[in-house]
């Protein structure tokens, strides 16, 4: 239990911080919100990404906690950049189905942004596809509780691990952002395009916006463009980066 007694201590300890993706209009070439990403800067082995110990978390049920302080880290963030004067775009948080077991999601949401003053239609929840699969019914309740609120629901990583079509119908999610994996394949061959067409055409008949994941060139820009697809996020434009770095709102980007 070495691994969990750290991270329950870095927990206690708050050895988190936050970093930022934006993603961007793809007709505008302007922001049209960030994506928070986790990391933990651990006192011996450096800055750790979310794959060395979100999966651990999930498994100890640490995701509780850990989901906590990303929701009232990205509230302050966002005060803190309205200090600035600036004009604010939506950060969209990460969760886990699995903190919904032991922490009241969209009663942390509401005290989070009511203690830092910040508007519900700022912060957004991105929920993978496959989390919802290997959860039940009471997922969507809680979900469609935080729609209720005002904020926007995310399906993130959508076309890997199991489908869930049949979740997209009775969820009213918003916006479905298309795992990596399908940005790829517009390049290497013509299946490719059609499948990653077929998927905007669904979604828009859903009344969802679309976002490709993973755009590392011009190329594929192009091309997902042709296929109108609503909005883009990847290396391509940013890779993410901590508060300090990050410019919530560029004129434009391309
Ligand atoms: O930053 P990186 O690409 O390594 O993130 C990998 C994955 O980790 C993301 O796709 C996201 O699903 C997950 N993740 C990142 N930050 C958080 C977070 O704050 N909470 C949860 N539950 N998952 C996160
Ligand atoms: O699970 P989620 O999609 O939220 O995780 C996003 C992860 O994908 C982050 O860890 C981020 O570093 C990574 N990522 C973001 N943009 C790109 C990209 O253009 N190419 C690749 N290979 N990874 C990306
Ligand atoms: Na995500
Ligand atoms: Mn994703």
């Amino acid at each position: 239990h070495d691994k969990e007694d750290d991270l329950r201590r870095a927990i206690e300890n708050d050895e988190f911080l936050m970093y930022y993706q934006p993603r961007v209009d793809i007709s505008t070439g302007t922001t049209s919100s960030m994506e928070a990403l986790v990391r933990w800067q651990h006192p011996s082995k450096g800055l750790l990404e979310p794959l060395d110990f979100i999966p651990l978390a999930e498994e100890t049920g640490l995701i509780a906690g850990l989901g906590a302080l990303a929701i009232e880290k990205v509230c302050a963030q966002l005060a803190r950049w309205a200090k600035t004067g600036q004009e604010l775009v939506p950060v969209s948080i990460n969760v886990s189905p699995r903190q919904f077991d032991k922490t009241d999601v969209p009663k942390l949401l509401a005290e989070s942004l009511a203690h830092h003053g910040v508007a519900a239609r700022l912060v957004e929840i991105e929920v993978t596809e496959s989390s919802m699969m290997s959860h039940g019914g009471e997922v969507s309740e809680v979900l469609a509780a935080i729609q209720g609120m005002g904020i926007k629901l995310l399906v993130d990583d959508f076309g890997t691990g199991y489908s869930s079509l049949s979740q997209l119908q009775s969820l009213d999610f918003d916006v479905l952002k298309v795992d990596r994996a399908f940005t790829a394949g517009l390049e290497k061959s013509e299946q490719g395009n059609v499948l990653f067409a077929a998927i905007i055409t669904m979604a828009h008949a859903l009344g969802m916006r679309v976002v490709a994941e993973g755009v590392e060139n011009e190329r594929q820009i192009r091309i997902l463009k042709s296929l109108r697809c609503d909005e883009i996020q990847g290396f391509y434009i940013s890779k993410p980066l901590p508060p300090s770095e990050t410019q919530p709102i560029l004129p434009k980007w391309f």
